[in-house]
């Protein structure tokens, strides 16, 4: 197990920094994040970003809480963070933050939603956190140490044809017209047993890790949507590139998950709907026989 010190341990002895554990301190502050946000559900005041992009005051008061204690234990790391908060020194540390994802979920009263928190260290993501406070679920990776689900180890499933495959996606709240998603929807619903779209991008990165589903995509998704669940699918023996197949990027707006099993065949169905070899849509009136 490899782990990667913050340098706050220094041992007398030979200098050298000890190894120090980020993800106990990483689950404890997403329970407490997440058990905020349970305090404001069901009783949520929306207000409007952009668009239609809802906030709550849970949001604010979320990230609020887990920036305040990241800059008391760790006031040298930089970190950015759904709501606007940044900081950005040249550190060797980077923590994204999401403090509620799934926000349109909870403002409606919809239960999935949940705090994801990943930490970077010199460019490379070294641990990520999940945590579903209507579940009480915590997801945590530690690069090279494998995913957990409350404490047990979690691996991507076994399913080998997309044609038994159940698989997630998700749109945008906003600028929702120019996006192309539904086509996708639509191929790989016709090809697959379903695709879900519940409204929470880190949730469906942590059930493709545990084998809940077995492959997922998102347009246009920011970094603190991904960081944390994409070393979750990593992490659980799964693969996540952009749609060409080409490694993932933090900033890249394509992210595509799978078992790994399903990837080769789902890069297949990528390039054929962007190449417009799809099936099309019956239209309405032949659907209803008018
Ligand atoms: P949020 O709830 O934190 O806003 C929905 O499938 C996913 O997309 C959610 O994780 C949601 O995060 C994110 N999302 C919602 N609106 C978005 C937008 N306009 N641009 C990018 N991601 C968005
Ligand atoms: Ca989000």
């Amino acid at each position: 197990m490899r782990k990667i010190t913050d340098g706050a341990g220094a041992s007398g002895h030979s200098g050298m920094a000890q190894p120090k554990d980020f993800l106990h301190p990483m689950q404890e502050l997403a329970r407490e994040a997440g058990l905020l946000l349970m305090s404001y559900f069901g009783k949520v005041t929306i207000e409007y970003k952009g668009d239609v992009d809802l906030v709550t005051k849970a949001d604010r008061a979320s990230e609020q809480l887990i920036v305040d204690r990241i800059s008391k234990q760790w006031p040298d790391h930089d970190l950015i963070g759904e709501e606007g908060s940044r900081r950005e020194t040249g550190s060797d540390f980077r923590w994204y933050i999401d403090p509620l994802d799934g926000t349109t979920n909870f403002a409606h009263g919809f239960p999935v939603f949940c705090v994801s928190m990943a930490l970077e260290h010199k460019g490379e993501r070294i641990a990520g956190v999940i945590y579903d406070p209507t579940r009480d679920e915590m997801f945590a990776a530690e690069k090279g140490s494998g995913s957990l689900l409350n404490g047990r180890a979690i691996h991507v499933s076994q399913t080998a044809h997309l044609k038994e495959s159940l698989v997630a996606t998700g749109f945008p709240s906003h600028k929702r017209h120019k996006n192309p998603n539904i086509h996708f929807y639509h191929q790989i619903t016709l090809r697959s047993h379903g695709v879900r779209r519940a409204g929470s991008a880190a949730l469906d990165l942590c059930y493709l890790a545990c084998g809940r589903y077995d492959a997922y995509w998102e347009f246009n998704l920011n970094s603190w949507d991904t960081a944390a669940g994409v070393l979750l699918v990593e992490e659980a023996g799964g693969k996540v590139t952009n749609y060409s197949g080409g490694p993932f990027n933090i900033d890249s707006r394509e992210v595509l998950g799978s078992n790994t099993l399903l990837h080769a065949e789902l890069l297949k169905e990528f390039q054929a709907i962007i190449a417009g070899r799809v099936e099309g849509l019956p239209s309405v009136a032949e659907s209803l026989h008018l």
